[in-house]
C-alpha cells in the first residue's frame, strides 16, 4: 500500500527546505500535466510507502493563478490521503488563510508550523493545544533550516488517524451556514470536497459554477446576503475567515501579540472609510506642490530666466556675432531652444513630483494604495494588481506596460494594459504643468485633477470592458504582503529620482532635439510663389497645412487650431513634443526675447474650456510610440494592440467632447447639435456602465 502527501504552502514558508529534509535524495522531477510548471516529488525517507508530493506555493485555492489551477487540480482529481500544510509561524494569521480552505476539502491535514526557531528566538510561543482543538488537525511545531521537530512531523503523518479525522470548519455565521446547507444538500451524494464546493458556489466562483450553477432561489439568497453586507460574496467569505484566524491566533500566543507601529497607523491610513480621503488628499498635495506651489517658483525661472533669457539671448548673440545666417539662428534659437528648452523648463516640477513618488514608494504608502485600490477596483471589475504596473507607469508607461506581465488572469492582464497609460507619466507631467501655468494660472486643482482624471478613465473602462464579451471572467483575488513602514533612506530616493529624472533629460537630449529640427524644418519651409522656401509665415509651411487638414476632427473638442492639432499627433512620438512644438510654434524664444511671459502667445489661443479639453484627449489618447511598442508585445496580438489604441483615443475624444460641449452650454451657450450629441454619448456611456452583464 502507498500514501500520497501533499505538501501545500504560502511562497516562502519553507516548503522547498522541507521537501528536502522529508525526502533527502530520494527525489524526482517532472513536470505538471499540459503545463511547464515544475513538479517536485519524492519519497519519504525511510518510509517509501509514502511518497511526497510538492505543490507549487499558494495563498489560496481559488484557482485564479496557475499555480493554484494545478494545485486545487492535484488536490481534487488525485485525493491525496493526507496534506501537510506547512505555515509561516512568524505571519501565521496570513498562512492561515490557505490552512482553513484545506481543511474545508475534507482531506487529512497535519499543520506544519515552521521558523519556529524565529519565534522562540524572539521569546514568542504560541499555544498549540488551543489551535489544535479549535482548527480539529494534527499540529507540529518544526524548523526546517534546523532540522527541529521534522522526526515528529513524519511520525504524526505516518500515525495518522485518517478514518476519526475531523477539522472544525464551524466559523461561518448561521446566515451563511444556511445558505451553505442548501447548497451542500443539492449537490450529489458522494460529492468529494462536498463543502469546498459548496463554498466555491456561494462565492459564485467563476470555474465551478460553469459545471454546478446555483439554483434561482439560492443565487437571491446570496445576492441579498451580499447586499445586507455590502460586500461581494467571495469577501464575506474571506472576512468569516479572517475574523476566525484573528480570535484563534490572539488567544493562542501566550504572550499578547502587541500592535507594532506600522499596525497602528495602518489601521488608520487602511481603515475602510478614512482610507480612500487619505489617499485623495495625499495625492492632490503631491500634484499640487509640485505642479503648482514649489515646483511652479523653481519652473518659472528655469523658463523665464534660464531657457526664455540666459541661454536664449547668450547663444543667439553668439550665432549673430559669428554671422551665422539667419535661418541657422532661427533653427537655433526658435527650434532647438525653443523647442527642447520648453520641455527642459519643466525638469524642476519633474523632479519634485519624482521626490514624492519616491517618498511614498520607499515608505510603504505605495503598497497601501495598491492594497486600498484593491478594494476599489475589485468592485468594478478590475484586479487590485493592476494598479502596481499603474504606480510603475507614473515614471513612463513602457515598463508600467511590461509590469502587466506580473498578472497571471489574463483578462485582468489585457485591460491593465490597455488602461496603464492613463495614468500621467512624466513626459505628460509637463503638459499639466503647462496648461496649469500658462492657461489656468496656476490654479491648484488641474494638477490633481489629472490624475484623478486617469484613475476616473481606468475604472470607467474597467466597468464598460467588462461587461462586454471581450472580458468576462471575474478579476483575480489580490495577495500581496504589506511592507512594515520605513523611513525612506536618503541614498534610495536619490537614486530613484536620479534615474528618472536623467532618463527624462537623456530623451529631451535625443527624441525630443530631433523632433525640434524636424518640427521648425517642417513648419518654416513651405511652398510660396511656386517654390520651395523658408516661409515669412509659419501659416504657410507643410506643417500648417498637414494641421489644417487635420484640425477640423478637433473642432468639436474647442481646439481645432492647427497648432494644437500637429502638437497632439507629434506627442505621439514622445508626448513631451506636445510642449516642445507649442514651444517653436508659438514662437516662445521671440516672445520670451521681447521680455514677456513666455507662453502669452499660447494663452491667446485658450479658453479654460478648451484648455481643459485639450489637456482630457492628451491624458488619455493613444500613448507615444515606445508605448504603443510595448502594448504591442505584451498583447502579441495585432487585433488586440488596434484595439487598445482605439479604444483610448475614442474614448479621450469621447470625454473631451462631452466635457467641452457641456461646459459651453452650462456657461450661458445655446443648445445645438453638438451639445445634443454630447448629451447622447453621456446617455451611451451611463447605459454601458450600468447595463446587466450578460
Ligand atoms: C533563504 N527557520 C528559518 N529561520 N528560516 C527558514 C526555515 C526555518 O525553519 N525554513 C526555511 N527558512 P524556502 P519556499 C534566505 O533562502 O524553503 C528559510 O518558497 C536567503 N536565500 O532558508 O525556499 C529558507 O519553498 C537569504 O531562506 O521556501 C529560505 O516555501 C537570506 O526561509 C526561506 C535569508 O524557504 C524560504 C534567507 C538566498
Amino acid at each position: 500500500m502507498t500514501y500520497k502527501i501533499a505538501l501545500a504552502g504560502n511562497p516562502n514558508s519553507g516548503k522547498t527546505t522541507l521537501f528536502n529534509r522529508l525526502t533527502g535524495s530520494n527525489q524526482y522531477v517532472g513536470n505538471w500535466p499540459g503545463v511547464t510548471v515544475e513538479k517536485k516529488a519524492g519519497k519519504l525517507k525511510d518510509h517509501t510507502e509514502f511518497s511526497i508530493i510538492d505543490l507549487p506555493g499558494i495563498y489560496s485555492l481559488s484557482p485564479y493563478s496557475l499555480e493554484e489551477v494545478i494545485a486545487r487540480n492535484y488536490l481534487i482529481n488525485d485525493k491525496p490521503d493526507a496534506i501537510i500544510n506547512i505555515i509561516d509561524g512568524t505571519n501565521i494569521e496570513r498562512n492561515l488563510y490557505l490552512t482553513l480552505q484545506l481543511l474545508e476539502l475534507g482531506i487529512p491535514v497535519v499543520l506544519a508550523i515552521n521558523m519556529y526557531d524565529l519565534l522562540t528566538k524572539e521569546n514568542k510561543h504560541l499555544d498549540i493545544d488551543y489551535l489544535k482543538e479549535r482548527l480539529g488537525c494534527e499540529i507540529v511545531t518544526i524548523s526546517a533550516l534546523k532540522d527541529q521537530g521534522i522526526d515528529e512531523l513524519i511520525k504524526t503523518v505516518i500515525t495518522l488517524n485518517r478514518v476519526e479525522y475531523s477539522p472544525n470548519i464551524d466559523y461561518f455565521d448561521p446566515k451563511i451556514e444556511n445558505i451553505l446547507d442548501r447548497i451542500s444538500n443539492k449537490l450529489p451524494l458522494k460529492t468529494f470536497a462536498k463543502r469546498y464546493f459548496a463554498i466555491k458556489q456561494f462565492e459564485q466562483d467563476e470555474k465551478i459554477i460553469v459545471d454546478h450553477p446555483l439554483d434561482p432561489k439560492t443565487l437571491e439568497m446570496v445576492k441579498k446576503l451580499e447586499e445586507e453586507r455590502d460586500d461581494d460574496s467571495s469577501a464575506i467569505i474571506a472576512n468569516a475567515r479572517y475574523q476566525f484566524i484573528n480570535k484563534i491566533v490572539r488567544l493562542s500566543s501566550e504572550d499578547q501579540q502587541e500592535l507594532t507601529i506600522s499596525d497602528k497607523i495602518d489601521q488608520i491610513v487602511t481603515n475602510r472609510w478614512l482610507a480612500l480621503p487619505i489617499f485623495a488628499i495625499i495625492m492632490t498635495l503631491v500634484y499640487y506642490i509640485s505642479v503648482t506651489t514649489i515646483g511652479t517658483i523653481v519652473t518659472d525661472w528655469t523658463n523665464d530666466v534660464l531657457f526664455g533669457d540666459l541661454i536664449l539671448n547668450g547663444v543667439k548673440d553668439f550665432l549673430v556675432n559669428m554671422n551665422t545666417s539667419d535661418w541657422i539662428v532661427s533653427l537655433v534659437s526658435d527650434g532647438i531652444i525653443g523647442g527642447v528648452g520648453a520641455v527642459l523648463g519643466f525638469v524642476p516640477q519633474m523632479l519634485i513630483l519624482f521626490t514624492f513618488l519616491a517618498l511614498l514608494e520607499a515608505s510603504g504608502y505605495m503598497a497601501r494604495i495598491a492594497f486600498i485600490m484593491d478594494r476599489i477596483f475589485h468592485r468594478f471589475g478590475l484586479s487590485g494588481k493592476s494598479f502596481i504596473p499603474m504606480l510603475i507607469g507614473t515614471g513612463c508607461s513602457v515598463p508600467g506596460i511590461m509590469a502587466s506581465r506580473t498578472i497571471e488572469n489574463n483578462n485582468d492582464r489585457k485591460m491593465t494594459i490597455i488602461t496603464t497609460s492613463f495614468i500621467p507619466c512624466s513626459a505628460k507631467l509637463p503638459i499639466i504643468a503647462l496648461i496649469a501655468g500658462a492657461l489656468f494660472n496656476e490654479a491648484w486643482w488641474v494638477g490633481p485633477s489629472a490624475y484623478f482624471l486617469g484613475i476616473f478613465a481606468v475604472i470607467i473602462s474597467g466597468i464598460i470592458l467588462k461587461k462586454t464579451n471581450l472580458f468576462t471572467a471575474e478579476p483575480s483575488l489580490f495577495v500581496m504582503e504589506l511592507p512594515a513602514y520605513r523611513v525612506p533612506q536618503f541614498k534610495n530616493i536619490f537614486n530613484s529620482v536620479f534615474e528618472r529624472g536623467s532618463s527624462f533629460i537623456k530623451k529631451a537630449g535625443t527624441i525630443i532635439f530631433i523632433s525640434s529640427i524636424i518640427i521648425w524644418f517642417t513648419s518654416n519651409v513651405g511652398i510660396e510663389g511656386g517654390k520651395l522656401v523658408f516661409v515669412s509665415d509659419l501659416n504657410n509651411g507643410f506643417l500648417a497645412t498637414f494641421g489644417k487638414i487635420i484640425a477640423p476632427i478637433f473642432q468639436p473638442l474647442g481646439w481645432g487650431n492647427w497648432r494644437s492639432t500637429v502638437a497632439t499627433i507629434i506627442g505621439l512620438v514622445a508626448k513631451e513634443n506636445v510642449v516642445n512644438t507649442f514651444g517653436i510654434l508659438y514662437g516662445v524664444a521671440e516672445v520670451s526675447e521681447a521680455g514677456e511671459e513666455i507662453w502669452s502667445n499660447l494663452a491667446i489661443s485658450f479658453t479654460p474650456f478648451s484648455a481643459y479639453s485639450f489637456l482630457i484627449f492628451n491624458l488619455i489618447c493613444a500613448p507615444c510610440f515606445a508605448a504603443i511598442g510595448a502594448i504591442k508585445r505584451e498583447m502579441n496580438n495585432s487585433k488586440w494592440t488596434i484595439f487598445a489604441i482605439g479604444y483610448q483615443t475614442i474614448l479621450a475624444y469621447v470625454l473631451a467632447f462631452i466635457y467641452y460641449q457641456i461646459a459651453l452650454f452650462a456657461s450661458g451657450n445655446q443648445l445645438n447639435t453638438l451639445t445634443i450629441l454630447s448629451f447622447i454619448f453621456v446617455g451611451i456611456i451611463l447605459y454601458l456602465l450600468f447595463r446587466k452583464k450578460k
